[in-house]
Order: C-alpha cells, then sequence, then structure tokens
C-alpha cells in the first residue's frame, strides 16, 4: 500500500473544491498515517479555510500535511513520485508529471475524486477505469455517494459523538457563541446558519421571519449577500435578529451547524457538513447547465427521506424547490413556515440519516482500500 499521497487542487470558484480536498487529505494524515501533499493553485481562497496558512508561502506544513502552491508552469520536486496521485474534481494534472509517471517503471494509482450525487449511475461508473490515450497510465473514477456500492462520504472518526458531547455540554456551548461575539439564543429562538448562492430568495425568506410570531437569529458569514439582507441590517426587524459571523475555520464551521435548529446549506462540503449535524436543513444546490442539477437534488431527497412521513416530507421538499428557484415553486414564506411546521418529525429524521449515513464506512477509508486493490500485484485495472 503506497504510504505518500498528492492531491491536487484547483479552486474553480467558491470554496467547495478547496473544502473538499483539505478535509480529505487532513484526514488521509491524521486518521490513516499518511504521508499527504496537497498542491493547490489558490492559496488565498484555501487561508480562510484555515487560519494556519501563510498564503505567501510555496511550501508549508499544516500538522502533519505538506501544502503547496501549484503554479501555473508546474515542475515535478526531486525525488520519486508519490505512489497514489489524487485529481480532484477533473482538475487535469500537469502534463509533465503525466510524463513522469509514464515513464515510471510502476505508476502511481492515478485516481479522479468525481463530484458527490445521489444518482443511481454513480453507483455503476464508481471505480472505472479509464486508460490514457498515447500514455500507459488508467485514470480511475472515484465517485462519493451515499449507497454503498458508491465511494461513501467524508466523515471523520468519531465526529458524531463530538458533535453530541458539545451539544450536551452548556458551557461549551456558550464558549463557542461569546468566541464568535454572537449572542446566546434567545429563550424560544430559531436559531438559523445561513450559506446561500446570490439568487437565493433570502430577501422574501426574511421578511416573513420578520414578520412572524417566533423569534428567529440568522446567522451568516461576514460580506455575504449584502444586497438581500440590506433592509434587515445591522440589527434585524420585527421578530428577526441578524449576526454576522466571520468566516469561520472547518471544525468551527461545523459547531455552528451543531449548534442552529436549521441550516440553510450550499455546494457539496457545507451541504454534507449539514447533513451531519443531523436538523432539518435547506440545500441550495450548485446550478448546472440545462438544469442537470434538479436530477441530483430529486435524487438525494429520494433517498434522504425514504421513511419518512409524507405531509413533513412535501413539506421539506417544497421548501427546497422553493429555495432552489424552481418552477412552480411555492412562495417561500409559506414553504418555510410548511417546514417549520413538522421541525420535530424532520429533526428526528436528520438525526436518524446522519447515523446511519454516519456508520457506512467513509470516503477515506474506502479509498484507501481502492488503492490497496489497485496498487496489489494482481491489481486488476492496473497498467
Ligand atoms: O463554496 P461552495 O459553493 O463551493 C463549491 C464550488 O463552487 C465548486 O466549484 C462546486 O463544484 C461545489 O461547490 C459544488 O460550497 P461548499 O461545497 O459548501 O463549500 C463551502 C466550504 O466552505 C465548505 O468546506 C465549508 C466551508 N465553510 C467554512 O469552513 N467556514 C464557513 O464559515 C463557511 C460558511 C463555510
Amino acid at each position: 500500500m503506497p504510504l505518500r499521497w498528492d492531491v491536487f487542487c484547483k479552486v474553480v470558484d467558491n470554496y467547495g473544491d478547496i473544502g473538499v480536498c483539505w478535509r480529505l487529505a487532513r484526514q488521509l494524515a491524521r486518521e490513516h498515517g499518511l504521508s499527504v501533499r496537497l498542491w493547490v493553485d489558490d492559496l488565498l481562497t484555501f487561508a480562510r479555510l484555515e487560519s494556519r496558512l501563510d498564503a505567501g508561502l510555496e511550501v508549508q506544513f499544516l500538522g502533519t500535511v505538506e501544502v503547496r502552491r501549484w503554479p501555473a508552469a508546474f515542475v515535478s520536486p526531486e525525488g520519486p513520485l508519490a505512489g497514489v496521485i489524487i485529481e480532484a474534481f477533473g482538475c487535469g494534472l500537469p502534463e509533465a508529471l503525466q510524463q513522469q509517471m509514464a515513464e515510471q517503471g510502476c505508476a502511481p494509482v492515478w485516481i479522479n475524486l468525481e463530484y458527490l450525487s445521489a444518482e443511481r449511475w454513480v453507483d455503476d461508473c464508481h471505480g472505472l477505469g479509464s486508460p490514457q490515450p498515447g500514455l500507459p497510465l488508467t485514470r480511475h473514477f472515484f465517485f462519493p455517494g451515499f449507497r454503498p456500492a458508491s465511494g461513501g462520504l467524508l466523515v471523520e472518526s468519531g465526529l458524531l459523538a463530538r458533535r453530541d458531547a458539545f451539544r450536551a455540554d452548556q458551557n461549551a456551548c456558550a464558549t463557542f457563541w461569546q468566541q464568535l461575539g454572537l449572542p446566546a439564543p434567545r429563550p424560544g429562538e430559531l436559531r438559523v446558519s445561513m450559506f446561500a448562492y446570490p439568487g437565493a430568495p433570502l430577501t422574501e425568506q426574511l421578511q416573513a421571519w420578520a414578520g412572524g410570531t417566533v423569534p428567529v437569529t440568522v446567522l451568516l458569514p461576514e460580506g455575504l449577500l449584502p444586497a438581500e439582507t440590506a433592509a434587515f441590517e445591522p440589527a434585524g426587524h420585527g421578530a428577526l435578529r441578524i449576526q454576522r459571523f466571520p468566516f469561520l475555520p472547518h471544525d468551527d464551521y461545523d459547531r455552528l451547524l451543531w449548534a442552529c435548529d436549521v441550516n440553510f446549506v450550499r455546494g457539496e462540503d457545507s451541504f454534507v457538513r449539514g447533513m451531519w449535524a443531523g436538523r432539518p436543513l435547506v440545500w441550495q444546490i450548485y446550478a448546472q447547465e440545462e438544469a442537470a442539477h434538479f436530477a441530483k437534488l430529486d435524487a438525494f431527497l429520494d433517498l434522504y427521506q425514504s421513511g419518512l412521513e409524507c405531509t413533513a416530507a412535501q413539506a421539506q421538499r417544497r421548501l427546497w424547490d422553493a429555495w432552489n428557484s424552481r418552477v412552480d415553486a411555492p412562495a417561500v414564506a409559506e414553504a418555510c413556515s410548511e417546514l417549520l411546521a413538522h421541525w420535530p418529525v424532520l429533526a428526528q429524521q436528520a438525526g436518524q440519516r446522519a447515523l446511519e449515513w454516519g456508520e457506512n464506512v467513509d470516503l477515506a477509508s474506502k479509498l484507501i482500500e481502492f488503492v490497496g486493490r489497485l496498487a496489489s500485484p494482481s491489481g486488476a485495472s492496473r497498467p
């Protein structure tokens, strides 16, 4: 089993690409003792997720993970190549590196880590190999997913136990709010974390909460969607209070999700973390061309809601449709009040799903097992 791994990450936009790669690199190093080098083309974006990172350095260590700037003109460092090369989200390995891999007697295992989806086809494509034209190399597709036949989900060992211990510890929660400079929840308050893309019907949603009878506090990262919130800031309006928080390191963002009653999440990584929080969540999916993302959204809901009481399931689906601006979706305010009416059932279901899926083998372990099979002398897909 190769012990040295290289992970290549291009920040296409936002934070999800580096969010996933950093989480994986850290877990491979911490929990599996692997020697991991993470190549990132945009260290400034990375620094927003990880305060220890110095975006001015070419090479640095975060714990035992070696982080390297991935420059446009890539030159392989001295010494032997890593035994495993992870290309995140089809970001494209440097040609010079591919050449070197091909020239090596025993080529590194080359994995393309794909985007997460609950769609059925993922199970059939997970693990397939694609021989590279003109090179004696095979690129293997590793698909994260929710069913056992897929590559699994990123979940650190003991995550749910840490979540439960945090929630049960009132002092830890109070200290957490203090450290973020956020007020403790008011009695009877609904505390909501909000992470959304421009275009989300946020103003409409805030309007509804402001005019409602339940005290609601919405927590948003600094600088996010200022136009949508302008009418309600700085303090809030009516029953609504708005609070900004500085963009948090990964572990603190988890705590924030654990401490809220409803989490609005987006993209891929915050969505999975929201799922691990085990509280009702609202997912704004990353929009794709020709509305391809709606199939992904539906596939997830079908799986997530299996066994859920029908009216609660419908309420959740309607809010997710509204939040994703789907044609014929109901107004956001109406959909949200429906969802809140079903909060206890949805919270129970969310907790159950996190438990079930968290107990499945995690992505990092599955990846290591997959690589082990390919790297063994009889590895069927080896070139
Ligand atoms: O930021 P995202 O929209 O990122 C991505 C990219 O756009 C990518 O191109 C796309 O393919 C993918 O979405 C689906 O959403 P995501 O995936 O949720 O990533 C956000 C990351 O930021 C995640 O790792 C959690 C982290 N985060 C923090 O660490 N602290 C915070 O305070 C917040 C709000 C988020």
